[in-house]
């Protein structure tokens, strides 16, 4: 005779009537009585299993059950009474048990209690023990929701024309500057951990058009932060023929608005579980850097050093254009030419300043992106004029030998923009098992 198969528990309302078989994890036992009741997870969802006192096997192994037991069980699904106001809410069938099998156990006390609607954990407590911690139905919301932001990109790009790419992660050369770069051992020579797809997305651009990734990005970051972790995933894109900066944020736009879009739709319980609203579909607004630095010394009274925009002055300048445009987001234009990578076109009314942009988001900067330079003379004066060395750029200034459309394109951050949606105190929140200084396990 052919095994029953397995029923899911957000299947099993199609069965009234019928015996069906369920395989999940006790999230709750309940006892009254004689009468116990378990609550099932699966990865459908949650559901009541009934033990009644004239099943005395059943009842047997349903006392020793506990949290986070795994067990499989056969009964009858029979509707449920739905409590006013519950409809909709609460499972509509529930399942009275005719056999109970234990098909996994804990060893000893969970450390976490999964089952709490609100776990009020420390970062730390939370982190160690993450796999656990998972199981509990809030955590595990950031997660899904961050799938649907994955798949939402992917459709986006691809509903765009972009071919999906995945660059090396392994380095010959730092490609973003600066000094937060891992330096690893590579047989008998040294390499980088790549801090981002930014040369080999330029090189797909130059062949594809258009292109997006999806992938690892390593920042060796040495500071503790709640925006920062050493090891994260970027959401990048690059495209060509554009006539300016405009096209690129343009198309980011599009691609932020999708992604709210498919989140709210899709993943009403679990911002729920949050209290959080995805972003409505508004322009959002641009405004140049040095106009929003003026922004905060007349509204704010806040001075800023070396023409940059910090941390704070970015929560500000988000509360600002809430208030007068409405919108969660804001462009930051034209970023001078100091504070931005060689490879920034420089605006030509003022080649102080370059044709690039962050994207803020709740107070956040979620992107960085902008026109590159396009021509070898002009990208070999810029790299010189940085200070940096030719010869380690070679490859790089190679692909602008042979005719290179003029193009741009953007990085996100795809954790930040989880933690934003959801107001999340630290990004190592959205990260499932995140790095930091401190951290590399689990
Ligand atoms: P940038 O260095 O600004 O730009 O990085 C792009 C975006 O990546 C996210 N991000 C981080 N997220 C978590 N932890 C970190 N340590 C971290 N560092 C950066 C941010 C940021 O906006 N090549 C350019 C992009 C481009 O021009 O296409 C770049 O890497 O959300």
């Amino acid at each position: 005779m052919k095994a029953m198969e397995r029923t899911l528990i957000g299947e099993a309302s199609q069965h009234i009537g019928a015996v069906v078989k369920l395989r999940g994890w006790v999230h709750i036992r309940r006892d009254h009585g004689k009468l116990i009741f378990i609550e099932l997870r699966d990865r459908s969802g949650k559901l009541q299993l009934v033990v009644l006192p004239d099943k005395p096997a059943a009842t047997l192994v349903a006392k020793e059950v506990r949290s986070e037991f795994l067990v499989e069980v056969t009964g009858l699904v029979k509707e449920r009474p739905v409590k006013a106001g519950q409809e909709g809410v609460a499972p509509a069938v529930e399942i009275e048990v005719d056999k109970l099998i234990i098909v996994g156990r804990p060893e000893g006390e969970l450390p976490i209690d999964v089952s709490a609607l609100d776990l009020d954990l420390n970062l730390e407590t939370l982190l160690n023990y993450r796999t656990v911690a998972l199981r509990n139905d809030k955590v595990r919301a950031i997660f899904e929701i961050y799938s649907e932001l994955l798949a939402a990109y992917d459709e986006v790009m691809r509903a765009g024309g972009f071919v999906e790419i995945k660059t090396p992660k392994i380095l010959e050369a730092a490609t973003e500057g600066g000094a937060n770069f891992f330096k690893i051992k590579y047989f008998d020579r040294d390499a980088f951990l790549a801090q981002s797809p930014q040369f080999y997305k330029q090189a797909g651009m130059s062949v594809f058009e258009r292109v997006f990734e999806i992938g690892t990005v390593f920042r060796a970051e040495p500071h503790f932060t709640t925006r920062h972790v050493n090891e994260y995933t970027g959401l990048d894109a690059e495209l060509g023929f554009i006539d300016s900066v405009e096209d690129v944020m343009v198309e980011l736009e599009k691609t932020m608005q999708h992604m709210f879009r498919r989140i709210g739709e899709r993943c009403s319980a679990q911002l729920g579980r949050y209290e959080a609203v995805v972003p409505e579909a508004v322009a959002i607004p641009r405004i140049r850097l040095s106009e929003a630095l003026q922004i905060l010394k007349k509204e704010y009274n806040k001075e800023v050093e070396n023409e940059d925009i910090d941390g704070e002055g970015e929560r500000m300048i988000c509360e600002y254009i809430k208030k007068t445009s409405g919108s969660d987001l804001v462009f930051l234009t034209h970023y001078p030419a100091h504070l931005r990578p060689f490879y920034s076109m420089p605006s030509v009314d003022d080649p102080k300043y370059t044709e690039t942009f962050d994207l803020l988001f709740r107070g956040l900067e979620i992107a960085s992106g902008g026109q590159r330079i396009h021509s070898v003379s002009q990208l070999t004066a810029s790299i010189e004029k940085k200070g940096l060395r030719l010869d380690d750029f070679k490859h790089y200034i190679d692909i602008f030998r042979f005719g290179v459309p003029p193009h741009g394109g953007w990085g996100l951050g795809s954790e930040r923009i989880v933690q934003k949606i959801l107001n999340l105190g630290s990004i190592k929140e959205a990260v499932l098992y995140p790095r930091d200084v401190k951290r590399l396990a689990p």
